[in-house]
């Protein structure tokens, strides 16, 4: 990503798309000239009101921005019931396959009855407006529909991605003192049956606002149901009543909460509202993926993270699109699995991460070639930087030579994509997310807030599906994201501006690492490690990854009287694992005697990093003790 400047390579969109694409060129000129006449004429295209707005935005209160003031509107309405009750009432909404190859289609018809009934489901429970509810679920889609229902009802949902450890599951549901949790017996994941109730059980230990677990029946394992609490999905639905009102909402009232990692150990939750983000994420689908009534359209993401929230489920399925979803591994029972299912379904947008494009490259062709792709129009990527080697292979092969990769940078907190191309507008280089979307104001500063070539990335004016505020600390919102820049809001990111104008996202600036696409708090991990009782002190840095973009590497002090042993390696790592989840566990683990700290005690990971990547050791003159590098680069040297 160091070379900006000589990556010259442009590719101009093609014809057949510019021609016939949503958006034309003038659609910059136009969100520039009238930034809120572009928001409030999507608003008004985008979402079904039950009651118009009397203002765009207000920024009376900043940070605390809102948008299509009084507006009411309901989004699973948007999402189900106008397609219900149109011509795409019998038009596929969900196409699903499973890893041992179950099908499921589910109409727009069908998927508004099922929506339905699962509200009444979960009302009978009494669950309320305002009510959180935790879903802990397999991409299964029940999924969707549980996150569907929740919204009808306008209980705010959690959702805790399915590879995530009982502890993590805990303190998510705690935090937000979830009344309810839906999850499933378990999913495949090669060929075997991973236990989600088992880990569901082992959360609700210590969960006292949970009244109901509502299971739904999938890889059919043998699951332990407590009589009272746990409730079958499919015995819920066999008696409920078709049609459940939906509840009128305010453009501001809580959508959902999604838990990230932050810069400190605990997981902040990142709140979201109904009508801005109704709007971004239907207008940046329709833009950017250029959505059309007959696309079959797959993001592989996991309904788990944001791109799964937004993307999956509420900017497809508001748009009436057909969205295509897979519950399994890339390679079961073959590494052309992606592949053959892409054909059969006759895909056409497909979005996908750069961890995955790595380790289809790694694998070969010769996988993708077995299958005709001819159908895929556009591509896309999120989740980290692409580094130009995969862009190019993921637009030969995926793309066959011609597709556009639309490289989108956004976050969990933008709540929809920021800084992307459009396919039919943008002309392409490999490795950037080249400009603005249109309506949204983007900026590389210095720490003094001057526009420059290098520096952070900052929003500079709020935008339709921002985060509202961290769940119950509006502090942390403030501090977090507000602090550094006053009006301009800091994504945590760095980047660069190259001589098109173009923006490369070169990574985070915090302590926070991205591991396959996934974020993860270096704090979170070292307070894992930390807990075992071996250990006295961990400093944990990302180091750069092949496939997995970064990799988690720890540098650990042990208590007097213990030794560091291979044994000891694996028990470390298989403690992160069971605390955090298989995603968060360290590649590398280094015991060293000291860690190198500033005289005010702060640990300069950046250091680190430069010997975890093999790099010349960066100014030391700030430490304490500037001999220490000297040990720990030698125990590092001595691991490998
Ligand atoms: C949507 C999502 C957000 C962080 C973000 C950045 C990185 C995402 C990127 C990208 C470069 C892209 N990121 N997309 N970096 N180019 N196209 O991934 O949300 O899980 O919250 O992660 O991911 O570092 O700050 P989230």
């Amino acid at each position: 990503m160091d070379n900006t400047a000589l990556e010259n390579r442009v590719f101009n969109p093609p014809a057949e798309i510019a021609e016939n694409a949503n958006a034309k060129a003038d659609i910059y000129e136009w969100a520039k000239k009238d930034r809120l006449g572009f928001w409030d004429a999507h608003a008004k295209e985008l979402v079904t009101w039950f009651q118009p707005y009397d203002k765009i935005l207000d920024d009376s209160n900043p940070p605390f921005y809102k948008w299509f003031v009084n507006g009411k509107l309901n989004v699973s309405y948007n999402c189900v019931d106008r397609h219900a009750k149109s011509n795409r009432r019998n038009k596929a909404a969900i196409l699903y396959e499973s890893e041992i190859g179950k099908k499921v289609c589910l109409t727009y018809g069908m998927l508004y009855r099922e929506v339905n009934k699962f509200a009444n489901v979960l009302a009978g429970l009494g669950v309320k407006k305002g009510d959180r509810v935790a879903l802990y679920m397999p991409m299964i889609p029940e999924a969707t529909v549980a996150m569907l229902a929740c919204a009808r009802i306008g209980a705010p949902h959690s959702l805790v991605f399915g590879g995530f450890s009982p502890e993590s599951l805990r303190d998510r549901i705690n935090d937000c003192g979830a009344k309810v949790l839906i999850t499933s017996d378990g999913n495949f994941r090669r060929g075997k049956p991973f236990p989600l109730k088992d880990n569901a059980d082992k959360a609700m230990e210590d969960t006292p606002t949970i009244e109901k677990c509502i299971v739904v029946k999938n890889a059919e394992n043998e699951v332990v149901m407590k009589e009272g609490r746990d409730l079958w999905y499919h015995e819920l639905m066999a008696t409920a009543a078709n049609y459940y009102e939906p509840e009128v909402m305010d453009a501001e009232d809580m959508l959902f909460i999604l838990y990230t990692s932050g810069t400190t150990g605990k997981p902040k939750g990142v709140v979201h509202t109904s009508g801005g983000y109704l709007v971004q994420t239907q207008a940046t689908l329709k833009y950017v993926f250029d959505i059309k009534e007959d696309d079959v359209y797959w993001c592989t993401a996991d309904i788990g993270w944001i791109t799964g929230h937004s993307y999956v489920v509420y900017g497809p399925l508001a748009l009436g699109t057909t969205v295509f979803m897979y519950d399994g591994t890339i390679d079961y029972p073959d590494k052309d699995r992606m592949w053959d299912m892409a054909e059969r379904y006759g895909v056409t947008k497909f979005y996908t991460a750069p961890t995955a494009i790595r380790t289809w490259m790694k694998w070969g062709t010769e996988y993708v070639k077995k299958h005709d792709l001819s159908a895929i129009k556009i591509l896309g990527s999120v989740g980290e930087p692409i580094n130009p080697e995969a862009w190019m292979w993921y637009r030969e092969n995926i793309g066959h030579g011609e597709a556009p990769i639309m490289d989108t940078w956004w976050q969990t907190e933008t709540g929809a994509h920021m800084v992307t191309p459009l396919p039919g507008v943008t002309p392409l280089k490999p490795g950037t997310a080249t400009v603005p979307f249109p309506g949204i104001e983007v900026d590389i500063v210095d720490e003094n807030k001057n526009s420059v070539n290098e520096g952070y990335l900052v929003v500079k004016s709020p935008w339709p599906s921002m985060l509202r505020t961290v769940y119950g600390d509006d502090n942390r919102y403030i501090d977090q994201y507000w602090k550094k820049f006053g009006d301009f809001y800091f994504a945590g990111d760095g980047a660069k501006r190259d001589e098109m104008g173009y923006i490369w996202v070169t990574g985070r600036v915090d302590d926070v690492l991205n591991v396959s696409g996934h974020r993860l708090g270096t704090a979170e991990v070292e307070s894992a490690l930390v807990e075992c009782e071996e250990v006295a002190e961990a400093a944990v840095v990302g180091k750069k990854h092949e496939v997995k973009g970064e990799s988690v590497c720890a540098f650990v002090i042990l208590k007097d009287g213990f030794e560091g042993s291979p044994e000891l390696i694996e028990k470390l790592k298989k403690h992160v694992g069971v605390k955090i989840g298989p995603i968060a566990k360290p590649d590398d683990i280094i015991f060293t005697s000291s860690l190198p700290k500033t005289r005010s005690g702060k640990i300069m990971r950046r250091l680190l990093r430069d010997i975890a990547e093999g790099r010349a050791i960066g100014d030391v003159t700030t430490l304490a003790d500037p001999g220490a590098m000297q040990e720990i680069a030698a125990k590092y040297a001595g691991k490998e």
